[in-house]
């Protein structure tokens, strides 16, 4: 019984972190995907969603027919379609956040595009999924060993939990 208590820990364990390294996919406008011609409020899709590095935002439209620009803020304001920062048109365009704590800007080149609402901003969250700190510092610990029983064990014990704790203060502090 203990033992397949430890292996079904292990294995969600192991799915946890296999969450956190594939990441999510998004489907920019979900069903509706990258146009100008649904009223779709891309702004609305972005801004309720949680965006982290190695997420992976997809656009989806008729190759020929549109385009993705990444441009920087200034021009996604104006809808300016000069010097991109880069350009995607293959109709199923992915695009692997890379760095936390990013703002990306992403417009539609067609003219008037852009100008009838084609354009959205992926906010990315500061750190990457993995580094969720769970916060269980119990306010007690590290607890001092009894001074009758000092072993080598309980003293390794606490420097470990030393060592816990510094790591997640030093998270927090950063
Ligand atoms: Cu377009």
């Amino acid at each position: 019984m203990a033992f397949s208590k430890t292996i079904s820990t292990i294995l969600i364990l192991l799915l946890a972190s296999c969450a956190v390294c594939f990441g999510a996919v998004y489907r920019v406008g979900d069903s509706v995907g990258w146009t100008d011609n649904a009223n779709f409020d891309y702004h609305s899709w972005s801004s309720t969603k949680q965006f982290h590095v190695g997420d992976v935002i997809v656009f989806k439209y008729s190759a020929g027919e549109d385009n993705v620009l990444r441009v920087n803020h200034k021009n996604f304001q104006t809808c300016n379609v000069t010097n991109p920062i880069r350009v995607a048109d293959s109709g199923n365009d992915n695009i692997t956040i890379r760095n936390p704590h990013s703002h990306l800007f992403f417009i539609s080149g067609i003219p008037g595009h852009c100008e009838a609402g084609q354009k959205v901003d992926i906010r990315v969250a500061p750190q990457a999924k993995s580094s969720t700190p769970t916060p269980s510092i119990p306010a007690s610990s590290p607890a001092l060993p009894p001074a009758s029983a000092p072993s080598a064990a309980s003293s390794l014990l606490s420097n470990v939990q030393l060592v816990v704790a510094m790591a997640v203060l030093g998270y927090f502090a950063f």
